[in-house]
């Protein structure tokens, strides 16, 4: 991509309706734009992260046996009648009536919805343990929406559900995904943290929320500090093995760690001191066990192979990739800006031109430009004519994690500079390693 031809409307100063370094980069690095309080567009480089943070968590969801479909944003409020949430959700539900003057409502989730899809065509064990999921937008009327995309109405949300005939399938279909949440936070860089969490309007006993510890989150948590260094599953983990997944969860929940409304003084106080973690943290993650609290009201049920007919047991897994985008810049940026974990990065290499204009250096970049590209990475070339010092700034600002950099005098010599974002360290080299350095 020629910056010159792309659309990243950069903004100088600080915008002062950001409380949050997050929200402050998001801003001024042109990624979003908001359009009324709450709901947000995604501009090109925003939506390049949000593309790939989706990727990470469809190929993990699927990784762990779940299914992609896609269901609309508009519902209508019968299903919500059924199940009896339509009254019990109350005024963060966007409630709205069509021409026909019949109530619909913009999901602010998807438990009915999906139901009713599996009640028309599953009657039988036979089709089952099933897990279906979409990433979709959906809108909650949020009494206090702040901080960007962190907490925004409109927001972006991987919803799954499953479906088992017993209790213990439903335990196996949550620990899936349960180790999927955990290594889909890993590869985008972050070490989210399991906790026993309140489940609020979604229902049900057994629920986690995945924190991620940060001084801006709006949770209050409390967990035993080792779980910052356990290691991560695998990703040849086996997702069919009962026994497998059940030790990873156990190992996972073995320690002291709850968000605030769940949380248990007297067990907290029995870790010991120098093992206590009392933090605050963005909960970008929340899966939950609810067994028949869908499948009865709304007569979800399959034949079992006793014969009988049996109301399915159900669980949901939210993941926010609208808020895991700034959570990610949380959690690693610095005073110039974002600093990209390589698996999100909007582009993995910004080629900075310093002298556009100049023969030696519009064909040293050209050159490299298009031998990247060709290898499959996405590079950005800025080719505008800005003076060096802003293009410094721009790259360090949008946080693409190299930097190729040349200058007149460099490519005078045949080479150019090779500038490593997150480190700061920076190489000379000649133009033909600095292209082999990348092309594997
Ligand atoms: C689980 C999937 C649910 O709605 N039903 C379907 C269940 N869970 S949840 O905890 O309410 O939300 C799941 C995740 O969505 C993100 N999220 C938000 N992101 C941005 N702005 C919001 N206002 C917002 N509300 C929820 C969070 O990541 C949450 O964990």
């Amino acid at each position: 991509m020629r910056l010159s031809r792309y659309f990243m409307p950069i903004l100088k100063e600080n915008p002062k309706e950001a409380e949050i370094v997050s929200h402050r980069l998001m801003l001024r690095a042109g990624m979003i734009r908001q359009q009324s309080q709450g709901i947000y567009s995604w501009l090109p480089l925003g939506k390049r992260v949000l593309d790939k943070v989706n990727a990470i968590i469809r190929e993990e969801q699927n990784r762990a046996g779940a299914i992609e479909l896609s269901m609309p944003t508009l519902q209508s409020a019968e299903l919500w009648q059924e199940s009896g949430r339509y009254d019990a959700y109350g005024k963060e539900m966007l409630r709205i009536k069509d021409r026909q003057d019949r109530p619909m409502l913009y999901g602010p989730t998807n438990e009915e919805m999906v139901t009713d899809i599996f009640r028309s065509s599953i009657k039988s064990y036979k089709d089952l343990p099933l897990n279906l999921y979409h990433i979709q937008l959906k809108f909650r009327d949020e009494i206090r929406p702040r901080f960007g995309t962190m907490r925004s109405r409109e927001f972006m949300m991987k919803d799954a559900y499953s479906f088992d005939l017993t209790r213990e399938g439903a335990e196996h279909s949550y620990n899936k995904m349960f180790v999927a949440y955990l290594r889909t936070f890993d590869r985008l860089g972050l070490r989210a943290i399991p906790m026993r969490a309140d489940t609020g309007p979604i229902g049900g006993k057994l629920s986690h929320e995945f924190i991620i510890l940060a001084d801006t989150g709006e949770s209050e948590v409390f967990c035993h500090k080792d779980f910052v260094d356990f290691d991560i599953p695998g990703e040849h983990t086996d997702f069919d093995s009962v026994e497998g997944l059940q030790a990873i969860f156990d190992k996972w929940t073995s320690l002291y760690a709850a968000t605030s409304e769940m949380h248990d003084e007297a067990a907290f106080n029995a870790v010991p001191e120098g093992d206590r973690l009392s933090a605050r943290g963005i909960e970008v993650g929340h899966i939950f066990y609810f067994g028949t609290k869908y499948s009865e009201p709304m007569g979800a049920k399959v034949q079992g192979p006793d014969g009988k007919e049996h109301f399915v047991h159900m669980g949901s897994y939210g993941i926010g990739p609208t808020r895991l985008v700034p959570a990610i810049i949380e959690a690693s940026h610095d005073d110039n800006g974002i600093i990209w974990p390589a698996s999100v990065a909007p582009f993995d290499i910004v080629v900075i031109n310093m002298k556009a204009g100049d023969q030696a250096c519009d064909d040293t970049c050209e050159l490299i430009y298009a031998a990247l590209t060709k290898a499959g990475k996405d590079v950005l070339y800025d080719d505008t004519d800005d003076r060096a010092g802003t293009k410094f700034a721009t790259a360090d600002l949008i946080g693409v994690p190299v930097q190729i950099i040349a200058g007149p005098r460099a490519v005078a010599n045949g080479e150019v500079e090779v500038k490593d974002r997150k480190t700061g360290a920076r190489e000379t080299m000649t133009i033909e390693a600095a292209i082999n350095r990348f092309v594997a």
